[in-house]
Parts: C-alpha cells; sequence; structure tokens
C-alpha cells in the first residue's frame, strides 16, 4: 500500500514548514541577540514603577533604544553611578551593546525602568517586553519575550526614590 510512505512524506514537509516557520532552519542571523536571565522585581500595590533586568549578548554592533511592554506606560534605560557619594541615577537614551559581548542589566547597575504600570507586577506572573534595538545604519529589530517577575532583595544602595 502506497498510503503509508505518503502519509509520512507529507508528515515530513509539513515538519519542515514548522521549521522554516519557526526559523529553525533559517540561516543563523549575523546580529542574533540573545536576551537571558531576564526579570522584573515584585512590585508592592500602589507602587508605581518597576526596575527589571537582563543579560544581553548581540552578534553584531547593536545598541539598545528601547523597552516597550503592555504592562508599564513607558520603559526607560537606567545608570546608577556613585556620584559625592550619593547613589545616582539617569536614564540612557542607548546602551551600547559590542559584538559579542555580554552586558548584563543587574541590581546597583545598568536597569530597565518601568514607569506608570498597569497594575502591581506580582511574583510568578510573568510580562511581556518588548527588546528595541538598532543597527549602525539605523534600522530597528525588535525582540519580545516574556518576563518572569521575582521577589528579590534589594541590594544596599538599590534606589527606592522613583
Ligand atoms: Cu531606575
Amino acid at each position: 500500500m502506497l498510503r503509508q510512505p505518503n502519509t509520512a512524506v507529507r508528515f515530513l514537509a509539513a515538519a519542515a514548514l514548522v521549521l522554516a516557520a519557526t526559523g529553525v532552519l533559517a540561516r543563523p542571523d549575523p546580529d542574533e541577540i540573545t536576551i537571558t536571565d531576564a526579570w522584573a522585581r515584585a512590585t508592592a500595590p500602589g507602587q508605581p514603577v518597576a526596575a527589571a533586568y537582563a543579560t544581553l549578548k548581540a552578534g553584531a554592533k547593536l545598541e539598545l533604544v528601547g523597552i516597550e511592554t503592555p504592562a508599564a506606560g513607558r520603559g526607560e534605560i537606567h545608570e546608577m553611578s556613585m556620584e559625592g557619594g550619593v547613589m545616582r541615577m539617569r536614564a540612557l537614551p542607548k546602551l551600547a551593546l559590542p559584538k559579542g559581548k555580554v552586558v548584563k542589566l543587574a541590581p546597583g547597575g545598568i536597569h530597565i525602568m518601568l514607569f506608570r504600570l498597569a497594575k502591581p507586577l506580582t511574583a510568578g506572573e510573568s510580562v511581556p517586553m518588548t527588546f528595541v534595538f538598532q543597527r549602525a545604519g539605523g534600522q530597528q529589530t525588535r525582540q519580545t519575550i516574556d518576563v518572569p517577575v521575582k521577589e528579590v532583595e534589594k541590594p544596599a544602595g538599590d534606589h527606592d526614590h522613583h
């Protein structure tokens, strides 16, 4: 009977299409960006802002130029630094991602700040977050991931002043 092989061939063709659609068969993207260890800090009720962190690695020289999420009205990239013995932070319009270098956004350092939270971030839940990257030529590429919300103690000196 020919039916069995036919079915098998059809199944393989369908599987190949799915793989192609999911990019498994696609050539590796030279700009390939990996986002790992992403998490957002759980917030108390009524707290309007939250911090989020991630480890970024770009296969080509890129800049992180924006953060978008339905969980907040606005996302900013922030940098913390000591000024005259006081921990201060400022918004960065963009964050350089050198080719192949691991860039860590972590408590006490560069971080993502989410303003005007739609609702409190609850540990155990996750929020979708879109990272907007820009190539040297100005072309933008976006990557959206689910960022888990975690309850983690703040390191000494981490900001609470928002
Ligand atoms: Cu901040």
